[in-house]
């Protein structure tokens, strides 16, 4: 069973709050769009195939030192009976875990996608039938109602991907706050984030030579268009990536190419040549940083790994 509200009303409290922020955004004196929007079934599909580009290291580098690792990250987590999962998606890096996990009973995945939940409860329960899997159509960073019988069970949190990265220092240290409540006691956490590095790797990965983070982006435009009734021409924009070395981060904009308005959500909005649109922010952190803003949210820093080439790292947090 997947529990949620009734998936037509949920249908429509979503394009609701998609529009709401489509008009809010696009209204500040600098545009910005929720990076949350990027993911509908198209931009899932994008961002699966950006996540196999060449330039883009975080998902090769971390599952690298899942599968390194997986014996000494599992070790010191013998007693944990349910694990946690934060945005789920496909759950094939958690499938490396739960393979190592000996006193594991429960598995809860929690994502938006009930589609993405119901494939990954029916992969995972045949390939591990000891297994319960109980999944949360939810958006992980609102804290959702555990099962009450794992109370007092021991639980361990799975947040892979850096996708802490896509949220500010101070966004992070609350939702990391929040996991924490949520696992404690006797939880802990294991999180990837993606490490700072030399500018150029960091932009080539944002911005690929084929081109599928250009389209991944443009994406939104055409969502707008799909969903919110909107006259988007999508060849006046264009993809740009940017990091910025005082704030830590890529910034992912949307740029107009040339004086135009567009209709999004029965509103007009006006664009100027080389306006931008801001779309996501990619933090990138030292160990040192990381670890200062877990510890901002109350979580002890336990051991931390990294791939070969040093490019991502993946955290135990002890709450
Ligand atoms: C999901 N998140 C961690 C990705 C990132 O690297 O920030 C999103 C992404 N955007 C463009 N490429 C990947």
């Amino acid at each position: 069973m997947i529990g949620s509200a009734q998936p037509a009303r949920r249908r429509e409290e979503e394009v609701s709050d998609f529009a709401a922020c489509v008009v809010r955004g696009l209204s500040k004196a600098r545009k910005s769009l929720p990076c949350r929007f990027l993911y509908d079934a198209r931009g899932s599909e994008l961002f699966e195939e950006i996540t196999a580009l060449p330039e883009y290291y975080p998902t090769r580098c971390e599952f690298e030192i899942l599968t390194d690792r997986a014996e000494e990250i599992s070790s010191g987590h013998d007693s944990v009976a349910a694990l946690v999962e934060f945005g789920s998606g496909s759950c094939r890096k958690t499938e490396i875990l739960i393979e190592r996990l000996r006193a594991l009973s429960l598995y809860i995945p929690i994502d938006i996608s009930r589609d993405a939940l119901r494939q990954a409860k029916t992969r995972l329960e045949s390939r591990f039938p000891q297994l319960r899997v109980s999944p949360i159509v939810a958006d992980f960073t609102r804290p959702a109602l555990l099962p009450e019988e794992i109370t007092r069970a021991v639980k361990l949190g799975f947040f892979p991907g850096s996708t802490i990265g896509n949220f500010t220092p101070a966004q992070a240290a609350a939702l990391l706050a929040m996991m924490r409540r949520l696992l404690s006691p006797q939880g802990a956490l294991i999180i990837g984030v993606d490490l700072k590095k030399d500018s150029k790797l960091l932009t080539r990965a944002y911005d690929d030579a084929e081109g599928v983070t250009a389209a991944f982006n443009l994406n939104l435009l055409a969502r707008i268009n799909r969903e919110l009734d909107g006259s988007f021409d999508l060849r006046g924009f264009r993809h740009e990536a940017v990091y910025d070395c005082a704030k830590g981060c890529i910034e992912m904009r949307l740029v107009s190419m040339k004086d135009q308005t567009a209709m999004a959500a029965g509103r007009r909005f006006h664009f100027v040549a080389d306006e931008r649109i801001h779309t996501e922010s990619s933090y990138k952190y030292t160990i040192p940083e990381f670890r200062r803003i877990a510890a901002l949210a109350g979580w002890k820093a336990g051991r931390v790994w990294k791939d070969m080439a040093g490019c991502f790292s993946l955290h135990e947090l002890v709450a």
